[in-house]
């Protein structure tokens, strides 16, 4: 409303030339009919006892998943009123695998998988392998459950053909956006750089933004709440920005910082920077044809379990 007083006021002080320019900055503020926006979460809490959790990928549990889980989805769904929202907590690795990468993956598939939404996200378990010498650099989640002829394992690699995930492929299916990986190293530098990551973010539709991290993550309350702040911020601006803010935690002592990273595919090195610092939930980019990209991180953060950024 503001804006649209302001621009009146200036009609009846300038010129026909300017006018029509101001008409034009009117129009571009005119509400535009916006697409449904969609949200869908993976969180992984329950593992260990076989007994009270009877899952076939047994890990330490996980303690803060759900408290993340449960305040990022209020966000999405009560507070931005998302046309679709849903979760699962007992997810199995299908739902993160695509299907063009193992017959037992249908992250695709409507309403099961992560890569059906516009945003994803996912809170479970993840480490990274990196040698050189053979070479193989991954980095992995662990899934709650294994699917039919499934693993416990869903890669991310780069170089020869391991990988699992495919995000963004496009269509009604697969159009992610979007991606916050709330996991350990699954945006490990080593992994980054063999281009894996490149890899998951497919290039046939609008996957411009993964959230997540490099090294291992304090499983905490003070991250659970830094994760659901920076989303709660980050509407309509500063979606990178505010991740590596909110949840980057240099902690005191040696190695255990929370190393927050964005990774972004971007149509121009200057459209990776607009939306690290202006896009939002809900103000996705178009990246065209995904020839650039960004890896954004606080230098000198050290981590558990990971080299010094
Ligand atoms: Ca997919
Ligand atoms: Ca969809
Ligand atoms: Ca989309
Ligand atoms: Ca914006």
């Amino acid at each position: 409303m503001l804006s649209t007083l302001l621009i009146k006021k200036l009609q009846v002080r300038v010129g026909l030339a300017t006018l029509t320019l101001l008409i034009l900055s009117i129009l571009s503020f005119s509400p535009v009919v916006k697409a449904a926006n969609e949200f869908y979460a993976l969180a992984v809490e329950g593992y260990g006892d076989p007994s009270e959790y009877p899952y076939e990928c047994s890990e330490t549990r996980t303690i803060y998943c759900w408290d993340t889980l449960d305040g990022v989805f209020e966000i999405f769904d009560v507070d931005w009123s998302w046309s679709y929202t849903d979760y699962d907590y007992t997810p199995h690795s299908g739902q993160f695998v695509d299907d063009d990468c193992h017959t037992w993956g249908y992250d695709d598939d409507s309403n099961l998988g992560l890569d059906h939404a516009d945003v994803g996200f996912w809170c479970t378990h993840g480490s990274a392998t990196c040698v050189d010498e053979i070479p193989l650099h991954f980095s992995s989640i662990l899934p709650g459950m294994k699917t039919s002829g499934g693993s416990c394992q869903v890669l991310a690699e780069g170089r020869y053909g391991l990988h699992d995930l495919e995000l963004g492929s496009g269509g009604a299916n697969g159009d992610m956006d979007i991606l916050m990986a709330d996991s350990c190293h699954f945006l490990q530098d080593c992994v980054w750089w063999t281009g894996a990551i490149s890899n998951v973010m497919q290039t046939a539709g609008n996957m411009t933004v993964i959230l997540g991290y490099h090294g291992g993550v304090h499983d905490s309350s003070t991250h659970s709440n830094d994760i659901v702040d920076a989303v709660d911020a980050s509407r309509y601006n500063g979606i990178g920005d505010n991740w590596i803010d909110y949840t980057n935690h240099i902690w005191s002592g040696w190695g255990n910082d929370d190393c927050a990273v964005v990774a972004l595919s971007c149509d121009t090195a200057q459209q990776c920077e607009d939306i690290l610092l202006y896009g939002g939930f809900e103000d996705r980019a178009d990246p065209g044809d995904h020839s650039h990209s960004g890896y954004y991180y606080v230098e000198d953060c050290h981590p558990h379990l990971g080299d010094p950024l």
